[in-house]
C-alpha cells in the first residue's frame, strides 16, 4: 500500500495505512502521513463499477461544480491527484485507486444517535439535491445502468432463483414469497416516470446516513460523500434510501427483528431537513411519492441481497455467514412495517412541504 501511496501528491510521507468505515463495495483505508496529515484511500471496486474512468470523471465533474458553486473546504469532497496529475491510480497489481482529503473535525454516523443528527443529514441530502438542480446531468456516466430499476432487479432476483447456484432457495421460501406478492409495486415509479409524471434529477442514489459528513462540534451538515453513484435518477429515491437506512430503529443486518421498526419520528425528522433543503424545488407529483420511495427503496434493497444471498454473496462484502440473508430479513421487515404507516408517512410529508412553502 505505501508504495501505491507515494504516487499521489501527499503531504508527507505515508507511515500507516488502515482499513476504514463500514461501506459494502470499495476497499477503504485511512492514510496518516508523516507530515501529521489524514488521507482517505480506496481501492475501487471495478467488478461493479466496470468504467472506472467514466466514474472517476463523474467524481470530478460533480466535486469541481460544487465547489465553483460554493461549497469550498470540508463542504466538497476533494481528490487528491497522482504525482502525473492523473485522477485515480491503475496500478501495477491491476487495483484502481483514489485518494481523497481526510474531512477532518467531522463525524459519519452508522446509527442515528438522535433525532436532531438525522434531520441534519436531510438537510445535506436536501442541498445535495438543490445544488445540483442546474448540473448538467447529461455530462455524467451512467456508473452502474439499472441501479435503481427495481424490475429489473426483479428480473434479476428471477435469474437467480431460477439458478439457485447454491442450492439456498428452499430455506428461503418464505423471503421468496415476499418478493413474488410485491412484484405489482415495483415498477411504480418508474412507470410515472416514463409517463412524464415524474422528472428525472440528478441525485445521489446512495443516501445512508454514512454517506454524509458532519462537523464534529457543531452537528452541522459539512458534505456528502461516496460519490459512485452519482447519476439521474428520482427525487423518491434519494429520500426513500435515507429513510430505509436511516430511520429503522437498528442496524441493517440485525438479527432480533424484535428490534426492527421505521420509527415514524426519525422519519419526520428526515423529512423536516430534506424539505426544508430542497422542498421549494420538488414537484407535488415528487412529494406524493416521498412514502413510496422509502418503500420501494427498502424493498429493492432487500431483493439485492436476497440475490445475492443466493448467488454466493459476491455483491455485498459479508463478515460471516447468512450476513446477506440476516440484511434481506431486516428490509422486509421494514417494509412490511411501513405497508402499515404510509397514511402517516404521507401525511407527515405534505404537512411539512406546507409549512415550508
Ligand atoms: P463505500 O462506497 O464502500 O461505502 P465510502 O466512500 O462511503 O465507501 O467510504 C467509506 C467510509 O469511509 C465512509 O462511511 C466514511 O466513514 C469514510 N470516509 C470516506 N471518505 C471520507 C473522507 N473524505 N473523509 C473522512 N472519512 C471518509
Ligand atoms: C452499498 O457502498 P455502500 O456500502 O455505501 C450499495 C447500495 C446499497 C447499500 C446497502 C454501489 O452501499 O446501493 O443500498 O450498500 N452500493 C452499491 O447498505 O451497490
Ligand atoms: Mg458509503
Amino acid at each position: 500500500m505505501l508504495e501505491i501511496l507515494n504516487q499521489f501528491l501527499l503531504s508527507g510521507r505515508a507511515i500507516s495505512c488502515e482499513p476504514y468505515g463500514n461501506g459494502h463495495i470499495n476497499r477503504t483505508y485511512l492514510v496518516i502521513t508523516d507530515a501529521g496529515r489524514r488521507y482517505i484511500l480506496q481501492r475501487i471496486n471495478d467488478a461493479i463499477f466496470r468504467d472506472v474512468e467514466g466514474l472517476m470523471r463523474n467524481i470530478a465533474l460533480v466535486t469541481d461544480y460544487l465547489r465553483a458553486h460554493g461549497q469550498t473546504g470540508r463542504n466538497a469532497l476533494s481528490l487528491v491527484p497522482t504525482k502525473d496529475g492523473a485522477r485515480y491510480l491503475h496500478s501495477l497489481d491491476g487495483g484502481f485507486y483514489r485518494v481523497y482529503e481526510f474531512i477532518e473535525d467531522s463525524v459519519c454516523l452508522e446509527r442515528a444517535e438522535n433525532e436532531e443528527d438525522f434531520r441534519q443529514s436531510g438537510v445535506a441530502f436536501g442541498e445535495f439535491q438543490r445544488q445540483l438542480a442546474e448540473f448538467p446531468a447529461h455530462t455524467l456516466t451512467e456508473t452502474i445502468p439499472h441501479f435503481h430499476d427495481t424490475r429489473d432487479r426483479y428480473r434479476l432476483f428471477r435469474e437467480a432463483l431460477a439458478a439457485d447456484a447454491f442450492q439456498r432457495a428452499q430455506e428461503v421460501q418464505p423471503e421468496i414469497a415476499f418478493v413474488l406478492s410485491r412484484e405489482a409495486m415495483a415498477g411504480s415509479m418508474l412507470s410515472m416516470l416514463e409517463s412524464g409524471a415524474l422528472p428525472l434529477r440528478v441525485t445521489h442514489n446512495d443516501t445512508k446516513l454514512n454517506n454524509v459528513m458532519l462537523d464534529a462540534a457543531t452537528r452541522k451538515p459539512l458534505c456528502v460523500i461516496d460519490l459512485d453513484t452519482v447519476m439521474p435518477g428520482l427525487a423518491g429515491n434519494d429520500f426513500g434510501d435515507s429513510i430505509r437506512f436511516g430511520a429503522s430503529t437498528a442496524p441493517e443486518d440485525e438479527q432480533d427483528l424484535s428490534r426492527v421498526e421505521m420509527s415514524l419520528s426519525l422519519y419526520r425528522a428526515y423529512a423536516d431537513g430534506f424539505l426544508s433543503a430542497c422542498g421549494n424545488s420538488l414537484q407535488p407529483a415528487e412529494l406524493e411519492t416521498l412514502p413510496l420511495g422509502a418503500m420501494l427503496m427498502t424493498l429493492e434493497c432487500g431483493v439485492r441481497f436476497l440475490t445475492d444471498y443466493l448467488q454466493g454473496d459476491t455483491y455485498f462484502r459479508i463478515h460471516r455467514a447468512k450476513h446477506n440473508l440476516d440484511r434481506c430479513r431486516t428490509q422486509f421487515h421494514l417494509v412490511a412495517d411501513m405497508e402499515r404507516k404510509q397514511d402517516a408517512m404521507l401525511n407527515i410529508v405534505m404537512e411539512l412541504a406546507r409549512n415550508a412553502s
